[in-house]
């Protein structure tokens, strides 16, 4: 009687459902259907200039294990903002100066993305030409990109 008193109120509450063999939470939400407002930033969110855009760089670990940036490779223009955005594994995007030699404003590493749907935005400041970047963790697995800035 007692346990039952508790689920009703968990359950009128909405938490813990689970608790009391209810409907589980659906195990998969859908990643990309996150409104933006609603995602933790690790950099802040950033906006784009006027006339620019957003572009959605995912970054996830695969069913097979693959580590990939999704798209990987892309063109932008000044003034657009990348926005890397986690959708599973623990990942970062860096733009290694060793990797960009004599390329101007790169910014510093981007921290460790840990929680899905986690974002690191970066502002495209730079000079037209290709911008590598890669996860610091899988980059030997071949998890890189590039960016053509126009
Ligand atoms: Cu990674």
């Amino acid at each position: 009687m007692k346990r039952q008193w508790w689920c009703a109120l968990a359950a009128a509450g909405m938490v813990m459902v689970t608790a009391c063999g209810g409907d589980r939470a659906p195990a998969d939400e859908t990643a990309t259907s996150q409104p933006a407002g609603s995602a933790t930033s690790a950099s802040g969110p950033v906006s784009p200039d006027a006339g620019g855009k957003i572009i959605l760089v995912e970054m996830e670990t695969d069913a097979a294990g693959v580590n990939k940036f999704e798209p990987a490779n892309f063109e932008a223009k000044r003034g657009d903002v990348i926005r890397f955005t986690l959708i599973s594994g623990v990942h970062n995007a860096h733009f290694l100066p060793d990797s960009n030699p004599g390329k101007a404003g790169l910014p510093a590493a981007g921290p460790l993305l840990q929680l899905p749907h986690q974002t690191y935005d970066v502002k495209v400041t730079w000079q037209p030409g290709q911008y590598y970047y890669q996860c610091d963790p899988h980059a030997l697995l071949g998890m890189t990109g590039r960016v053509t800035v126009q």
